[in-house]
């Protein structure tokens, strides 16, 4: 693959509809992973022949994996849609690609740059050291950053760095768009930023906490690591290899609050949804998909399934995920105006059913301390205030708990930025549901106040109990009788 090679490919592969070397950088994009590369490139990438100044400087902020992968193929990589009928598409909208710890320079002159009136995030839910409200101030790289904020590591601290040189050279900011799965994130963000810059400078501060805009935005669409099997499927198809294809499914989705400071790429006219009022959007996504993401992900693999839409095919897992969404996370969501929940539940059931995704539980499952907050928490909170049951959503808080006691037990590494820690309290855990469950509910980071309430330290140890040994069985056994009490 190579921009050599592109006039070569079959003539099923759609080619990008523009020159890739007649583009400019517009916007840095902080986590070129599969999502980013999957989603907003390819919103970009469907603008660049009409605006060919918004192409992406992609930068990783630790590993050099995806720079060294596609550097070599002039930057360009294969994307598969994954549906009844499935098509490969090239995409050349990254431009540029950095590793920054390799070429911090190069990624301090992209942000100083004029041109670039956008930056962009998927660092997913741990890039952005948060804690609590605000930015968690005893994060090594948030700690070193602030020691020298010449010379950042986290995204926090590029960020401010980029817009410190901004502010000193009298170059107009950036906009800040924070496309990872937590509610509010322009806004979290915004805080976390203000907080860091106060420490460094409070004058630089004032100016960003006047000057830049960090809107929110929802982000939607299924996409499934690359794996070997696949990377051989798309060779077979390409006729040439590609070191790094990525694949999704064909729907995607993508709200943005339309609060920008600097000039923004026209993504309504590729299919995004620009609007003054997001929230809503986020939540109903995070608690519904997300949510039920996390509880098929836990539960399945407790019951040995491997992907989601094995998962979908076990009938009590299937039946059961159903009606936690629509009789237990609907109900207790403020859902946006206008939103059929109905048809929004069937169609993401419809979605995680798709045969043409392997989409593995395990992946997953990964980051449950970043993710359940985010995705379960809130509504079991919402749930408690209003008096609704909370049964069936604690079962999947426990799924999570017996996947860690689990793996700990197996000796399988959790992919988790607490591993270690919940790898020791999984070693543990014996069974006996009162210990264990007050053995997790000690991590202030993850449980927060929502550990204090009895209600759901009781509702949590019952679903525990339960699950039992954690067996397909018991598991199996555990949602049959939440189905027939609820
Ligand atoms: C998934 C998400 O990996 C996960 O945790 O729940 O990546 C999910 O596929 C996307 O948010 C869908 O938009």
């Amino acid at each position: 693959m190579s921009l050599a090679s592109l006039p070569t490919l079959p003539s099923s592969i759609a080619l990008p509809s523009y020159a890739p070397g007649d583009t400019r950088i517009g916007i840095v994009h902080f986590g070129p992973g599969a999502f980013h590369r999957a989603h907003q490139a390819v919103y970009v990438d469907d603008l660049l022949a009409e605006h060919p100044d918004w192409a992406i400087c992609a930068v990783s902020l630790h590993s050099a994996d995806v720079r060294n992968a596609l550097q070599p193929q002039d930057d360009l990589y294969t994307l598969a849609l994954l549906g009844e009928r499935s098509h490969l598409r090239v995409i050349g909208a990254i431009r540029e690609l950095l590793c920054a710890p390799q070429q911090p320079a190069a990624v301090l002159a992209r942000l100083a740059d004029p041109a670039v009136r956008l930056v962009t995030l998927t660092v997913t839910e741990k890039g952005y050291a948060l804690a609590g409200d605000g930015l968690d101030l005893a994060h090594p790289e948030i700690a070193h950053d602030l020691a020298a904020p010449e010379t950042p590591r986290s995204v926090v601290g590029y960020l401010v760095a980029g817009l410190r040189a901004r502010w000193q050279r009298g170059i107009a900011p950036y906009t800040v768009l924070s496309c990872d799965n937590l509610a509010d994130n322009g806004h979290r963000l915004r805080r976390a930023v203000l907080q860091y810059a106060q420490r460094i400078d409070s004058a630089l501060a004032a100016w960003i906490a006047d000057q830049v805009a960090f809107p929110c935005s929802m982000v939607d669409s299924i996409t499934p690591a690359t794996d070997d099997a696949f990377r051989v499927r798309v060779a077979d198809e390409l006729g040439c290899a590609d070191a790094w294809p990525v694949q999704r499914e064909l729907y995607t989705q993508w709200v943005i609050e339309d609060r920008f400071c600097n000039a923004r790429p026209p993504f309504e006219r590729v299919g995004a949804t620009l609007s003054h009022d997001i929230a809503g959007y986020d939540r109903a996504k995070l608690r519904l998909l997300n949510g039920a993401h996390s509880t098929l992900a836990y539960l399945g693999s407790l019951l040995e399934l491997d992907t989601v839409a094995d998962a979908m095919a076990e009938p009590v897992l299937a039946t059961f995920v159903e009606r936690l969404m629509r009789e237990a996370i609907a109900p207790s969501t403020v859902l946006p105006d206008g939103l059929d929940v109905g048809a929004y539940i069937d169609a993401i059931l419809g979605r995680f059913r798709n045969p043409a995704i392997r989409h593995r539980l395990a992946q997953i499952a990964w980051d449950g301390s970043q993710k359940l907050p985010v995705r379960l928490f809130g509504t079991i909170g919402d749930a408690l205030a209003a008096g609704r049951p909370i049964g069936s959503l604690c079962l999947a808080v426990a799924g999570w708990m017996q996947f860690v006691r689990r793996q700990a037990c197996r000796g399988v590494a959790l992919v988790d930025p607490l591993g270690e820690v919940l790898a020791a309290i999984g070693r543990t855990c014996w069974g006996d549901a009162q210990g264990d469950v007050a053995a997790f509910l000690a991590l202030d980071e993850v449980f927060a106040s929502l550990a204090d309430d009895v209600r759901f330290v009781e509702a949590l140890c019952i679903a525990y109990a339960l699950l039992g040994d954690a067996t397909p069985a018991t598991v199996l056994q555990a949602l049959e009788g939440a189905l027939v009490r609820a």
